[in-house]
């Protein structure tokens, strides 16, 4: 049964890796979030991407959820006495890899390129492919004007009320080589427990993988990344009330209502179910909360099965 995974980067690897252990691997594929991909030190980051290739390569550093398990920050430190901005903490180990990936782009490789490039060298058997090869960048409106993601996630710590979100670039961005067949030619896809606005949004905003999934025969399946009212990581709470959503699975529902088929809640969300069979979505409810390794496996399981 091949799979393709949507997906950002902290909230999607615990169910992308325990996906990765129970199916076999080449029927694995993950579309990744780029709409954080950023710019510093002459280099070009792809968080997302790279949160994912690390996790899926068993070399995350998974207390913090992103960076390389550890990886020291000298060159950060050098940075600052050299006065660059060090907001963006890079490891010197994660270094290695934005330095390869700057110096394939310009050489002329892709970003997808690269991507499978650097998936091969660090033995990873799914496909990870980038949602675009052209820029899109994710913009947050706040009160003092528009920021950067990266700006409002990390260096303003989520902190600013939210006005709305943008992705500059997606509406003429096209998708990434394979993205729109691994949609349309997957078995069953599964929208990872991604913030809806920020990590998802921006694949969405891209037209044609918008219609690629409406048109898609296979099943579309979400996971709820909201327990109760609380987002289970991350901004997701200020960003979806900024859109116009209800801050609950019901919302998330609300976003993917045009072509999701499958929704997991947890069980403390059980009565919403009422509110999904309503508008077409078949409920699953189940324990979401990923806090150990025999839970991840446990969901990605459940996820299979519902699929089946
Ligand atoms: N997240 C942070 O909260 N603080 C950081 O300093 C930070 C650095 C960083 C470096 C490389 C990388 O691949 C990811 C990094 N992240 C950091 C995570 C990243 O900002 C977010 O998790 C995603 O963009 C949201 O999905």
């Amino acid at each position: 049964m091949k799979i393709t995974a949507l997906a950002g980067g902290t909230g999607a690897v615990k169910l992308l890796r325990a996906l990765y252990q129970i199916i076999p691997a080449q029927d694995l594929t993950v579309i990744a979030n780029t709409g954080d991909d950023l710019q510093l030190w002459g280099l070009s980051i792809s968080p997302d991407v790279d949160t994912i290739t690390y996790a899926l390569a068993g070399l995350l550093d998974e207390a913090k959820g992103w960076g390389v398990q550890g990886d020291t920050f000298s060159c950060r430190a050098m940075m600052g006495k050299l006065g660059e901005p060090t907001f963006f903490a890079l490891g010197d180990r994660d270094l290695a890899l934005h330095v390869h990936r700057t110096s394939l782009l310009r050489s002329g490789d892709p970003l997808s390129r690269v991507t499978e490039r650097v998936c091969h060298s660090l033995g990873i058997k799914a496909r990870v492919l980038p949602m675009s090869d052209d820029p899109v960048r994710t913009r947050v409106q706040t009160p003092t004007g528009w920021l950067a993601f990266q700006e409002f996630f990390v260096r303003d710590r989520c902190e600013p009320e939210v006005l709305d979100v943008d992705y500059e670039g997606a509406g003429s961005a096209k998708p990434g080589p394979g993205v729109i067949e691994a949609i349309t030619s997957a078995d069953r896809i599964i929208i990872c427990p991604s913030n809806p606005i920020s990590s998802i949004g921006p694949i969405l905003a891209i037209p044609a993988i918008e219609r690629a999934l409406i048109d898609t025969p296979a099943r579309v399946l979400a996971v709820s990344p909201i327990i109760g009212s609380t987002p289970v990581s991350g901004p997701a709470g200020k960003m979806m009330v900024a859109r116009g959503y209800d801050l609950s699975a019901t919302g998330v529902a609300a976003v993917y209502s045009k072509w999701l088929d499958v929704m997991v809640i947890d069980d403390s969300d059980a009565d919403q179910a009422d509110d999904l069979r309503p508008i077409g979505i078949v409920p699953v409810i189940t324990e979401t909360l990923m806090t150990n390794r025999e839970r991840e496996i446990a969901l990605a399981k459940t996820i299979v099965r519902a699929l089946s």
